[in-house]
């Protein structure tokens, strides 16, 4: 087990001086799903993403000595310039959680000023990109207030320990590239406690992969990924879907070194539908795809037939496709989209992202 418990990282406050950090940290798509947690956000079972480019979460985190000393952690956020008190209370309660491990977190007031790249009405959780976003100021505000980490490989593994216990996926968030969440006999280093990086065995037709993500519907999901999660524990194919997704990350791992696109593609649709089946099959049940993602589904299914071009699907936990494929057939692809696909969209939006480089320490603007 992983023990970032440290009493003694406290402040003396009057040697506080005010500062800000600014973080950029992509979102990511799963391969392999996370779907079922345990304890304290453990994973069920192992997962596999890769980590986007263009959407992704903006945030800075102001701080100074806090003037009267309180129990609680003393934050506001602001999301788009506006203070948002429901994702202050969530940030707040997460910080507090962080406690144990930073117990200075209660001797400041926290100012987070927070922006997502893409349009809030999208659909497209934020989580993962803000937890990971928040995560990583935070352990730049350690290495400020305290000492920097020795490795790079430290800072890593404690952002991704810390975001995990905001949201699990943003664990994976932290590495560019792809990155593995869950302990895997065959990957030395992996744990169910935090992502590790995947990305030095990314064959290179991976490592610019595409996503194009197609907002079917922008309305909020009826069932949250965390009631989901919990669904889990009634399911009665639970067993079997841990193991399978055991099996699939160790594959997947082997097909994202050989670069073999069309067994790819194959685990990647079936990873999709057993993630709805497994919604459909709780109790009680849920559907969260709508009809144009089944008729966006086929028409991806006869393209193929068609074309024999390798453009894949995947969803997340709503009724938006994510449509992945290599660079080299972009252009092609993307008149797909275009000309037959975009009319089964809401207001004909689609997100072009692709494989991203990871999180990025920005400068603080005023
Ligand atoms: C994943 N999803 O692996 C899976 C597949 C969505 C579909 O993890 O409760 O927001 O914060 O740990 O990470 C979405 O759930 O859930 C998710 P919490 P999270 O990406």
């Amino acid at each position: 087990m992983t023990d970032y418990k440290n009493p003694g990282l406290t402040l003396i406050s009057s040697e506080v001086s005010p500062g800000a950090i600014r973080w950029r940290s992509p979102s990511n798509i799963a391969l392999v799903k996370y779907w079922g947690k345990h304890g304290v956000q453990l994973p069920r079972n192992p997962s596999v993403s890769f980590t986007l480019d263009g959407a992704a979460t903006d945030t800075t985190l102001s701080y100074k000595a806090r003037e009267l000393a309180g129990e609680g952690v003393e934050v506001e956020l602001y999301l788009d310039g506006e203070l948002n008190k429901g994702f202050t209370e969530r940030t707040k309660l997460f910080l507090e959680k962080l406690l144990p491990v930073y117990p200075f977190l209660k001797q400041l007031s926290l100012k987070i000023k927070t922006s997502n790249s893409f349009p809030h009405s999208a659909g497209i959780a934020s989580s993962a990109s803000g937890m990971s976003a928040l995560a990583l100021c935070l352990v730049s505000l350690e290495e400020e207030l305290f000492e920097p980490l020795k490795e790079r490989s430290e800072f890593n593994k404690k952002a991704s320990y810390l975001a995990r216990l905001g949201s699990g996926s943003a664990c994976r968030s932290v590495y560019g590239g792809a990155a593995v969440w869950g302990a895997l006999t065959a990957l030395e280093g992996s744990s169910d406690e935090f992502a590790v990086p995947v990305s030095e065995s990314l064959h290179t037709v991976f490592q610019d992969y595409h996503d194009d993500i197609l907002l079917i519907s922008k309305s909020e999901k009826s069932v949250s990924s965390r009631a989901g999660h919990g669904l889990m524990e009634g399911n009665p194919y639970a067993t079997a879907r841990y193991a399978q997704a055991t099996r699939r990350t160790d594959e997947m791992l082997s097909v994202l070194r050989q670069g073999n696109v069309e067994r790819f593609g194959e685990i990647l649709e079936s990873e999709a539908l057993t993630l709805h089946a497994l919604m459909m099959s709780s109790h009680p049940p849920y559907i969260l795809i709508r009809p144009n993602t089944l008729t966006v589904i086929e028409k991806i299914h006869q393209y193929r037939a068609d074309t024999g071009l390798p453009l894949y699907f995947t969803l997340d936990a709503g009724p938006n496709l994510h449509l992945l494929y290599p660079h080299s057939i972009a252009a092609e692809v993307k008149k797909f989209i275009r000309e037959q696909l975009l009319y089964f969209c809401e207001d004909k939006m689609y997100l072009a992202d692709r494989v991203g480089k990871g999180p990025e320490r920005l400068e603080v603007s005023e």
